[in-house]
């Protein structure tokens, strides 16, 4: 075993941490040790919590921590921002709102922004996801802020995927169903203290058993949640426990798989056609409309496999 894998089984938190910022700093001398990082896996159950900003992500993700530390599991968490020095105030919201776990040695939070050269965020995050479970955190939590691309790309990435709504949904639905919701395995309902939580429970329950195009897909539970008082936390750490055997499906297993490779790929591709010499001639001959961006793209490719 490596000192790398032998610092994070230890259960230390420091090894972990300063790993943690390698890989969120995308340092090139990481790249050769991904292969045992992933291999020391414990098999964490890797949970994506997203939705609309302002939604309870952060409080529904301080009220589960809660109920799975009763639950005698250690929670790993990655709050994600991929806008970050735009929401900073967000991030140090969450950090309060979680400071309930803050002492407890069996929680590990960490906020994760987009720093690294090498890999998107998407691919930084499940790195980073595969060291909280190589330290033997499970589940491991990942709460992406806001709903937009970025967001629902890390969400693919994870097991289990909880899209955390609010009652007061209106004629927004229909933009969010073509967006997050395609994405859900399970939506709260946050908010459940507030008029008409029930009724847009159901009228999502009814949009998603009509919604087309989603035959080989299970419609995503719908569930309330109030995460203020802690009113159906237990219910929703039940589903995600429950859905967990489906997530590793060999179907599902294989898509998310496609997903990860897809993304390793592109990010990798770019990274070196970035270093390719013809780089900055290639982009100017595109600039000046000389060359289309797909045979641009073709030459840069060249040679660097
Ligand atoms: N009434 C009510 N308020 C809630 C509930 N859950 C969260 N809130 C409040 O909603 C506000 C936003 O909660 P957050 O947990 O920060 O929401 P978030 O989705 O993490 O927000 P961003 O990370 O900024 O996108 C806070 O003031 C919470 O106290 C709930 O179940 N009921
Ligand atoms: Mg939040």
């Amino acid at each position: 075993m490596s000192e790398l894998v032998a610092e994070l089984a230890s259960g230390e938190r420091r090894p972990l941490a300063r790993l943690l910022t390698r890989i969120e700093n995308g340092d090139a001398a990481l790249r050769p040790q991904l292969q045992e990082l992933f291999g020391a896996g414990r098999g964490a159950h890797v949970v994506g919590i997203t939705g609309p900003p302002g939604s309870g992500k952060s409080t529904l993700v301080n009220a589960l921590i809660g109920e799975w530390r009763r639950r005698g599991r250690r929670v790993g968490i990655l709050a994600v921002d991929p806008s970050s020095p735009y929401t900073r105030g967000a991030i140090l919201g969450d950090r309060i709102r979680m400071m309930e776990h803050a002492a407890d040695r069996d929680v590990f939070m960490r906020s994760m922004a987009s720093r690294g050269e090498l890999g998107g965020l998407a691919a930084t995050t499940w790195i980073a996801a595969a060291a909280l479970d190589a330290a033997g955190y499970d589940p491991v939590l990942i709460e992406t802020v806001g709903a937009g691309q970025s967001e629902v790309e890390i969400a693919r990435l994870a097991e289990t995927t909880v899209v955390v709504e609010v009652p007061e949904m209106g004629d927004e639905v229909q933009a969010i169903k073509a967006g997050l919701l395609e994405v859900a395995d399970i939506v709260a309902v946050n908010k459940g203290d507030r008029p008409g939580a029930d009724r847009a429970a159901r009228q999502l329950r009814a949009m998603m058993s009509t919604a087309g195009g989603r035959v080989e897909r299970t419609p995503p539970k719908i569930m309330v949640t109030t995460a203020t008082s802690g009113d159906g936390v237990a219910e929703l750490a039940d589903a995600v426990e429950a859905h967990r055997e489906q997530a590793r499906s060999p179907v599902a297993a294989r898509g998310r798989a496609a997903n990860q490779v897809r993304r390793a790929l592109a990010d990798l591709a770019a990274t070196r056609a970035r270093e390719h010499p013809a780089w900055d001639q290639t982009v100017q001959e595109v600039a000046d409309r000389e060359l289309d961006p797909f045979t641009a793209a073709e030459r840069l490719m060249e040679g660097v496999g």
